[in-house]
């Protein structure tokens, strides 16, 4: 099969500015080196019969990174919910191998979230939401924006989903839960929903469930003039959990006067929460925000330059999309960052210390991997972190030599930071779900045996794919 490669840049040492913004010294540009390699190429699997005639039944080794035919058609699947518009926002993989794929949708009547599962193998979990395999939440109706959704696995099989209540103005936060057979869950809030209307504008991004049940649900907030990181605790029930930060939030507000929007948060194994998303003054080029708080919801005050941290990586647009924490507690913070000279956005790969100082000299030499398939867009969307350390990131980009349709990336680094050559020959790939269509990554997971588990959107279709590991 053909596709794409992306090369790792040689990245010269940074310096710090102060301890809460880094940015390059104007002086250490220079040595960075413009990916020139050959035009991009891409799988494409709707011709590609390279991918298909593997007897599923020999298919015990894939390689890494290859799609396995043993998943959906050639290593991939895809469903559409007829007369829906999606967004596929997470891909969580149960204990037993099942893959439940949580997003938003919208009709002409209404918006809502969604949960699908999957067989191990990709096909329709048909025990699932009384044999449709999908069930869905209208959280408003008539003219409405569908809003993110993403999920997080309860250890008993019930699946939580982060949303936001848009009806076209005031927006509130919106928590939904489904029990493991696909019902809504009657045990929490009312009927399965919990509104939470905290200020004029919520945003939900992401949640987690602690290991005693409660659940976070994070977001961004508008104060009177800008928007500010928040989490929020709920009890296994769904009611505000007062006993945590301020009235059941934690809140932050970089200075100063700064938009801060979150775009991810993980939940620490010792309870502490970190959430990264962009920060940027107004009129002004968005910085890689970084917060953490402590498991009780007060600022983490150990973290970074009294609790929060950003970071400028090439003095533009910056947007830190994904965080994840490796059992070293060391923190991989993913997405972009524009470099002028370049005129492109690169893939950003950073890595601080557990104690959220940047960066961790130890990876890659300089705490930082910026990666391209080529000119204009590549950004990283998720991030998960294999058991034997590897790196996981799943992206997307969008090249002037694709006609600027989005197509998903795949790429692996060594825990040392260099991109895995042995993963899809060379460390990374990009990939679609059809001829031209428009494809984001929306989720990571991995089976028992190791095998990655993709997902996002392709056009108005669920996405999942298949990877030897
Ligand atoms: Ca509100
Ligand atoms: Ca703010
Ligand atoms: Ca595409």
């Amino acid at each position: 099969m053909s596709r794409g490669t992306a090369s790792l840049l040689a990245t010269a040492a940074l310096s710090l500015s102060t301890p809460v913004t880094t940015a390059f010294a104007e002086t250490a540009k220079a040595p960075l080196t413009l990916h020139a390699g050959a035009p991009s190429r891409v799988v494409d699997l709707s011709a590609s019969a390279d991918l298909a005639g593997s007897s599923p039944s020999l298919a015990s080794f894939v390689p890494p990174g290859d799609f396995d035919p043993s998943f959906g058609a050639g290593g991939i699947a895809l469903y559409e919910l007829s007369g829906a518009t999606l967004g596929t926002d997470s891909v969580l993989v149960q204990p037993d191998d099942r893959i439940v794929v949580t997003g938003s949708f919208r009709t002409n009547t209404g918006c809502g979230v969604y949960a699908a599962r999957y067989n191990a193998d990709g096909t329709v979990d048909t025990t699932f939401a009384g044999g449709m395999g999908l069930v869905t939440t209208t959280l408003a109706s008539g003219l409405c924006n569908a809003s993110s959704a993403r999920g997080a696995l309860q250890p008993d099989g019930k699946i939580v989903i982060a949303s936001t209540r848009d009806q076209g103005a005031a927006t509130d936060f919106a928590l939904v839960r489904y029990t493991a057979s696909g019902a809504p869950d009657t045990t929490f809030g009312s009927g399965g929903l919990v509104i939470y209307n905290y200020v004029m504008f919520d945003h939900a991004i992401d949640v987690a469930i602690q290991p005693d049940g409660r659940i976070l649900l994070a977001g961004s907030s508008s104060n009177n003039t800008n928007l500010d990181f928040v989490v929020a605790r709920f009890t296994s029930t769904g009611a505000l959990d007062s006993t945590f930060g301020v009235g059941g939030r934690a809140t932050y507000d970089f200075p100063s006067g700064r938009n801060d929007s979150m775009t991810d948060m993980a939940l620490q194994p010792d309870g502490k929460v970190l959430a990264v998303g962009l920060t940027y003054a107004i009129g002004a080029s968005p910085d890689f925000g970084l917060v953490r708080f402590t498991a009780s919801g007060a600022l983490d005050s150990s973290f970074g330059g009294g609790g929060a941290l950003k970071i400028d990586v090439f003095g533009s647009t910056d947007q830190a999309m994904a965080v994840a924490v490796q059992t070293d507690g060391k923190i991989l913070v993913g997405g972009n960052a524009y470099y002028p000279s370049g005129s492109q956005y690169y893939m950003a790969l950073l890595r601080l210390n557990a104690n959220g100082t940047a960066f961790d000299s130890t990876f890659n030499g300089n705490g930082q991997a910026y990666l391209s398939f080529g000119p204009t867009n590549n950004i990283i969307s998720r991030l998960a972190v294999q058991a034997d350390g590897k790196i996981v990131a799943g992206g997307y980009t969008s090249l002037t030599s694709r006609g600027n349709n989005y197509d998903a990336a795949l790429l692996r680094f060594l825990p040392t930071g260099p991109l895995d050559s042995t993963f899809a020959g060379g460390g990374g790939f990009m990939y679609e779900g059809f001829v031209d269509s428009h494809d984001l990554t929306g989720g990571l997971g991995f089976q028992s045996d190791g095998k990655l588990i993709a997902g996002g959107l392709s056009d108005k279709y669920i996405r999942i794919s298949r990877h030897g590991n």
